[in-house]
């Protein structure tokens, strides 16, 4: 079929939420999105297309008595498609939004009720891109990867973190001893995995008490600054508060802890409060469940780029953007690869848009040019806020272990992540003060661009690792 003949399928509803001759998509009054589509029988892929874009701005499956010419001026616009490749371009008035910089509005309207139409076999949201008009509106990360480095002072490598293993069942005490290992064996970084809460056996309260007293330890033992990411997710935001509260008024000096939210499950409401409560924090986005949407197979949901950017436009100052395949999380390399290098940057391509983070007015060609050029160049301003939205760290965990540092580093193409590895470190033969230090050799060798084997013949921690993990 032609697309003069789907165009001529369509009804008058259908219509009006259509304009292959959009003609200029980029003027500061749509949010874009891609979409891959695949329609079932009873409609044509066009009919379906517009009824997406119905469903996700202001129409139903009908045309209503009620709808007024303003109403229509809110209606998203179908602007291009592939046939081919079952691809849609939908342009949303972002005046649609909830004022005030609310990611879970959006989300409702472009990867909500869509998702479950009974006219798609497959609606993915493949790729999104903001104007800067409409970034100027959203909170955007506050305490970044930048001021992390600045309190470890850590500059040339990837910040080496753990996750504390099992992922649960150790008392508040063993926890914190945990901790302790992997700080005083030279790891930077700690963090509760994403189930941790205020379980009988390791009582919130005590927990946070008990990792002051190990960071302490560590930290005089070590003379190195530590830091520690805790689970703040909770039933409601009140406890979440309360347990931020805790941490806080347990002494730890700002710079030494993280807030860190399961997003998918807790909801980007938790996130956007505690990028706006705590600003001088470093919010950590877990993503756990994110796979119902994001894993590659799936013909229905988003992808892990859709995630990190709306992750980066909530505040969110680090978020797990995947291993790009070498761990143990299934995941498209490209699409991690890509996902990392939009948060990260002030300027990167994604699937289908080339987005800029810079708010600089676009008029403003001197300022764009610079920007341009300092992102082609690499030169990390010292302060770059004043050029837009600062970056979102990715954190890199699922299955990594020393041996996978530098093939992840070569992927990645730079050292501008957190990597939290869990197995990675405690399953070593010798134990978690061992893991730590294969992890701390196994970056040095990376620095001082030795290769690990040979490397390990100096390092005994970093060779029981790579004989233990390679077996595997
Ligand atoms: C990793 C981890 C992380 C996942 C999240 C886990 O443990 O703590 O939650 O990596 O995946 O519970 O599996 P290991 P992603 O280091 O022992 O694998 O980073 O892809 O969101
Ligand atoms: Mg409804
Ligand atoms: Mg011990
Ligand atoms: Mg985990």
């Amino acid at each position: 079929m032609t697309i003069k003949k789907f165009l001529k399928s369509l009804n008058s509803h259908q219509e009006s939420y259509i304009n292959l001759d959009l003609p200029n998509p980029k003027n500061g009054e749509y949010m874009l999105a891609v979409y891959h589509m695949i329609p079932t029988k009873e409609l044509n892929f066009l009919q379906v297309a517009t009824e997406v874009a119905a469903e996700s701005s202001t129409g139903t499956n009908f045309a209503v008595q009620t709808e007024t010419p303003f109403s229509k001026t809110l209606n998203a616009i179908v602007y291009k498609i592939d046939l081919k490749k079952n691809l849609i371009w939908i342009a949303f008035p972002w005046r649609l939004f909830d004022r005030g910089g609310n990611i879970q509005n959006i989300l409702t309207y472009i990867v909500g009720n869509v998702l479950g139409m009974k006219q798609v076999s497959a609606l993915k949201l493949l790729d999104v891109w903001f104007p800067p008009a409409m970034l100027e509106q959203y909170d955007g990360p506050n305490y970044t990867l930048d001021d992390l480095r600045k309190y470890l002072n850590i500059y040339n490598r990837p910040i080496l973190g753990t996750i504390v293993k099992p992922k649960m069942g150790l008392t508040s005490a063993e926890y914190a001893e945990v901790a302790y290992d992997f700080w005083v064996g030279g790891g930077d970084f700690v963090k509760n995995d994403e189930p941790q809460a205020n379980q009988d056996f390791c009582p919130y309260d005590k927990m946070v008490k008990h990792v002051k007293e190990a960071m302490d330890k560590a930290v005089k033992k070590t003379g190195k600054k530590k830091i520690h990411s805790f689970n703040v997710s909770a039933s409601d935001f009140d406890t979440m508060i309360e347990r931020c509260e805790m941490i806080r008024n347990e002494g730890f000096e700002s710079g030494s802890y993280a807030f860190l939210i399961d997003g998918i499950t807790a909801g980007w409401m938790a996130v956007q409060t505690l990028r706006r409560k705590y600003p001088d924090v470093f919010i950590h986005f877990h993503r756990a469940a994110h796979g119902a949407f994001t894993r590659p197979e799936n013909p229905i949901g988003f992808t892990v780029l859709v995630l990190s950017k709306f992750a980066r436009l909530a505040g969110a100052s680090g978020i797990h953007t995947g291993t790009a395949g070498v761990g143990k999380m299934k995941g498209d390399p490209k699409e991690d690869i890509t996902s990392a290098n939009n948060i990260l940057k002030l300027l990167a391509k994604g699937h289908f848009f080339e987005q800029s983070w810079a708010t600089a007015p676009e008029n403003d060609k001197d300022i764009l040019k610079l920007v341009h050029e300092d992102s082609a160049h690499h030169v990390i301003l010292e302060d770059d806020s004043w050029r837009g939205m600062k970056k979102c760290c990715p954190i890199i965990s699922g299955g990594l272990n020393p041996t996978l540092l530098k093939p992840f580093i070569d992927i990645m193409g730079g050292v501008d992540f957190i990597t939290t590895m869990g197995a990675g470190c405690h399953a070593h033969p010798r134990g978690t003060q061992a893991g730590a230090k294969a992890l701390i050799q196994s970056c040095e060798a990376y620095v001082k661009k030795i290769d690990i084997k040979k490397y390990s013949k100096t390092h005994k921690e970093l060779a029981e690792a790579i004989s233990f993990f390679k077996k595997k």
